[in-house]
């Protein structure tokens, strides 16, 4: 069977399996009593180990036939470690300046080894709890999401290399089970693994739970997001998923990547950066405190989708009638293609707020909630920032469609109160 040789690693036979592999060795330097080894894994679902060598690092990641953060009780498979590795290599090729490099992959061991993103690089979502700038953030996202995103889609691609890939990542199909259930069906329903601050929420969630028109877009965005085949995407781009410094953006854990609509990613991250806002309050530690910072997130949340846009459209310029979509003896005019243009971003606009809405939602009443609400300790405090956060997302569920650019969504966060 193709994982009958698998064991779980822990520090100890994390020697072993590193001695016994001469490119990794020697990656480290040294001999082995030499090597410093840390499982660092906070994430929801894997071990992660840094290892460090006289002469050099690297990340190993390893996949567990369960998810972590629930237990043995929620089986897993551990085939999303090949994934994983597969879009680290195809992003990190389209956008090689923001993908750690992929050093060495073991697929029925489900171990990716990895470069190590060394200090200062930090996970974003808790230089954003510190209230750190990140001068260069909307530029490098915007990077990375315009060039993994065009470049995997059929504005690019044949549908014959387009097809081949939605076939390869459909057996991701385990990954793309659990974010349906997590972000576009429990938060509706009573479910066991919900949870919110109570009884602070109560009432929110049960509103939520009794609210038609959230129900019927949230089902529009279950449709898009297991129909719509637009491009590779990571598939979990949050704010826990990217480290950065002053100068660097990185992005790691890709392990849900496969053929989904854009709009998930570019909703992921900005959905993301709006929880950041409704958390800073949170974290003042005086009147006041957190006001510059907070309209710098908002800075960014803007700049992201004006960068992304500006750039998506730039390739796609460059490249007319290089993918199948959009073939160039039929858009053959500067007035059909700068409709065609107008078209394809205004929805892939309103995807994008779609899905930052219910990726906002899931971290307020679903199962995984987010550092920068849960580090909140003073409950009442948390419960103000959550019900803002809620109000906000709930709103940007039902009335997206009225937003045409990303200023007004912007306007709406602030009059939230
Ligand atoms: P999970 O899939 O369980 O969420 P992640 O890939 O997000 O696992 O990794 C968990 C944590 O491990 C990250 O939050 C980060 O702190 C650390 N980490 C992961 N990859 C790297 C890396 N390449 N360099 C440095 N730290 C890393
Ligand atoms: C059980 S839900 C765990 C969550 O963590 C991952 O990073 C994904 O966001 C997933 O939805
Ligand atoms: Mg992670
Ligand atoms: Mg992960
Ligand atoms: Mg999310």
């Amino acid at each position: 069977a193709l994982h009958s040789s698998f064991y779980q690693l822990d520090e100890a036979l994390l020697v072993d399996y590193v001695k016994a592999r001469p490119n990794l060795a020697q990656r480290l330097g040294g001999t082995h009593t030499e090597w410093k080894i840390k499982e660092v894994g906070d994430g929801n679902l894997n071990l992660v180990f840094i290892l460090l060598g006289p002469k050099g690092s690297f990340v190993l990641k390893q996949a567990l036939p369960y998810v972590r953060c629930v237990g043995e009780s929620w089986p897993m498979t551990i085939e999303r470690a090949y994934f994983e590795t597969t879009v680290l290599r195809e992003h990190g090729r389209l956008a090689p300046g923001h993908v750690p490099e992929v050093y060495h992959f073991d697929h029925p061991m489900a171990v990716t080894v990895m470069r190590y993103l060394e200090p200062p690089h930090i996970i974003l979502r808790k230089g954003l709890i510190r209230g750190t700038v990140y001068p260069l953030l909307a530029q490098h996202m915007s990077d990375y999401m315009a060039s993994t995103l065009f470049h995997t889609s059929l504005l690019a691609n044949s549908t014959l290399k387009h097809r081949e890939g939605v076939a390869q990542f459909s057996r991701n199909v385990e990954m793309c089970r659990l974010t349906e259930e997590v972000i576009f069906t429990n938060p509706y329903r009573v479910d066991a693994s919900n949870r919110w601050t109570s009884p602070h929420l109560d009432a929110d969630a049960q509103s939520l739970r009794e609210d038609s028109r959230a129900k019927i877009e949230i089902a529009g965005l279950k449709a898009k997001f297991c129909e719509r085949s637009q491009a590779l995407l990571h598939a979990d781009l949050h704010t826990g998923s990217i480290m950065v410094t002053q100068t660097s953006t990185q992005c790691i854990d890709p392990e849900f990547g496969f053929y989904g609509p854009m709009g998930f990613d570019v909703g992921a991250f900005l959905g993301n950066l709006a929880l950041s806002f409704f958390s800073q309050d949170g974290h003042a530690t005086f009147e006041g405190e957190r006001e510059g910072y907070k309209l710098w997130i908002l800075k960014t949340i803007g700049e992201t989708w004006q960068l992304f846009e500006r750039k998506f459209l730039a390739l796609w310029d460059q490249n007319w009638g290089s993918g199948d979509a959009y073939v160039g003896e039929v858009y053959n005019s500067k007035e059909v293609r700068d409709l065609a243009q107008i078209a394809y971003m205004s929805e892939l606009f309103q995807d994008s707020l779609g899905f930052a809405a219910a990726k906002m939602i899931r971290r307020i009443v679903g199962i995984a909630h987010v550092e920068d609400l849960e580090s909140i300790e003073d409950v009442e405090k948390r419960a103000t920032c959550e019900q803002r956060a809620l109000n906000f997302a709930k709103h940007l569920l039902k009335e997206r469609s009225q937003y045409s650019d990303i200023g007004q969504v912007i306007s709406a966060i602030q009059s939230i109160h």
